[in-house]
């Protein structure tokens, strides 16, 4: 049976490789960013390799006039969506909270919690409808623990625990599942994100030990999408085995 997949935020990292692995698996699917260059590529290449049907939506997820207005003018077929990735998201800044600014929660706090909130909500009443979907919600490790410079960070991780909780009781009559999958270290564009561009600091939270990458975390999520219907991973936390806690890492 064909299926449909929204992945947000599949320009790179986490989400690019969740749709080349989904790809892999005869998903048809929706794929969204901000960089609408590679976007397209991408979705070219895509194509191309698996035979797969593909649209890339360019939107903006903290904007929820974008985020209505491309989901909503989607072709009836393409708005029967199977599984929505909500993957979009990022850390800005590892500051103490007496320090940290503004713009970085805000920039946070709208795309982790309220961006997530905006496609949910419009992707979710399609689901209900047809009495079937999968939400994967990418959390973290800092959705279940707090460190020091992660406060907002980890407050809108934590958040995003508590919508996936509130999500699978609001949705049970729907036969909905919902999947909050929680990684540790992962290198992606992640560190390079929250740090500006700064090399050093991104390469300091990699070093010494391995971690995990983009792949590792689509095996994942894709374990958990080709489950048999019954069946739902409600809780995933997924760290490098050199990783103990958010803090903690055995560097060589
Ligand atoms: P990347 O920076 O590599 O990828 C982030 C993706 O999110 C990009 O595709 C980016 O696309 C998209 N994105 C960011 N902001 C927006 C926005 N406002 N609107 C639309 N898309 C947006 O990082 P990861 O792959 O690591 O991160 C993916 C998710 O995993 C995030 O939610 C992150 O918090 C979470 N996570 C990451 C961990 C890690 O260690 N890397 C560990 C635990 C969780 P574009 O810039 O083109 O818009
Ligand atoms: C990313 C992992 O530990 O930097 O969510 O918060 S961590």
């Amino acid at each position: 049976m064909k299926r449909i997949a929204l992945i947000t935020g599949a320009t790179s990292g986490i989400g690019k490789a969740t749709a080349e692995k989904f790809a892999q698996n005869n998903i048809d699917l929706i794929i969204t960013g901000r960089r609408n260059e590679r976007l397209v590529s991408f979705a070219k290449e895509l194509i191309e390799k698996y035979n797969i049907k593909v649209k890339a939506l360019n939107f903006d997820v903290r904007d929820n006039e974008q985020v209505e207005k491309y989901l909503n003018s989607l072709e009836p077929e393409w708005k029967e969506i199977d599984i929505l990735v909500n993957n979009a998201g990022l850390a800005a800044g590892k500051d103490a909270i007496q320090e940290a600014l503004l713009s970085d929660w805000e920039q946070m706090i709208d795309t982790d919690v309220k961006g997530l909130l905006y496609v949910s909500r419009v992707v979710l009443p399609w689901m209900c409808k047809r009495m079937k979907g999968h939400v994967i919600n990418i959390c973290s490790i800092a959705g279940k623990e707090v460190y020091a410079g992660g406060s907002v960070y980890c407050a809108v991780k934590h958040a995003v625990d508590a919508i996936s909780k509130g999500m699978r009781i609001d949705c049970l009559p729907y036969n909905i599942k919902v999947t909050n999958i929680c990684p540790g270290a992962v290198e992606t564009e992640f560190s390079m994100v929250r740090f500006k561009g700064d090399k050093e600091k991104n390469d300091a939270t990699y070093r010494g030990f391995t971690p995990l990458t983009g792949e590792d975390i689509a095996d994942t999520i894709t374990y958990c999408a080709l489950l048999p219907e019954h069946v739902n991973i409600n809780d995933l936390v997924i760290m490098p085995t050199a990783q103990a806690n958010s803090g903690l890492f055995f560097r060589k």
